[in-house]
């Protein structure tokens, strides 16, 4: 299974509180390549379908809820090991426990609005790339696709 990309999406709050370019610096500079990107809003059956691992926990509507608000970003990144060094780059779900530096501390607001997704294994992030790019919507660092 691949290692070398992961899925991203900026959600709804640090879109609406203008934090898209600041966010998109830190993923950079972390060296991320950004292999795929779109803006966009999701509708109900997209965040339920995206989601749908955490179908019937108690937050769940709420979430759905969260990420059909507004728009958001959604994004491939590359870099080897990049499902490991996206999740340390953000930081713990629950901003509270996140680390100083990550992007959730800088910038969610809450253990929901917690300014991005980043996928939690390769598979995941298969699907996940999957569900919101074509293979000819990708283009590695290298300049080929796909990835
Ligand atoms: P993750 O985004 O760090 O992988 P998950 O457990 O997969 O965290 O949860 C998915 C998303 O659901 C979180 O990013 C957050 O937006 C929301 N969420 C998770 N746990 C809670 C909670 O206890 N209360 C409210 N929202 C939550
Ligand atoms: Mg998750």
């Amino acid at each position: 299974m691949t290692n070398n990309f992961t899925f991203t999406i900026i959600k709804p709050g640090a879109v609406a509180h203008e934090h898209i370019g600041e966010i998109l610096t830190m993923i950079t500079r972390a060296g991320f390549w950004i292999s795929a990107m779109k803006y966009l809003k999701l509708n109900e059956e997209q965040a339920r379908y995206f989601y749908s691992i955490h179908q019937g926990k108690p937050f769940f509507e709420d979430l759905i809820r969260f990420m059909t608000s507004g728009p958001i970003v959604v994004a491939i990144l590359e870099k080897e090991d990049a499902v490991e060094e996206y999740r340390k780059l953000i930081g713990n779900t629950d901003p509270a426990k996140a680390e100083p530096g990550t992007i959730r501390k800088l910038f969610a607001e809450s253990i929901q609005r917690n300014a991005v997704h980043g996928s939690d294994s390769n598979e995941n992030a298969v699907k996940e790339a999957n569900f919101f790019f074509s293979l000819s919507e990708r283009f590695t660092k290298a300049g080929k696709f796909p990835i």
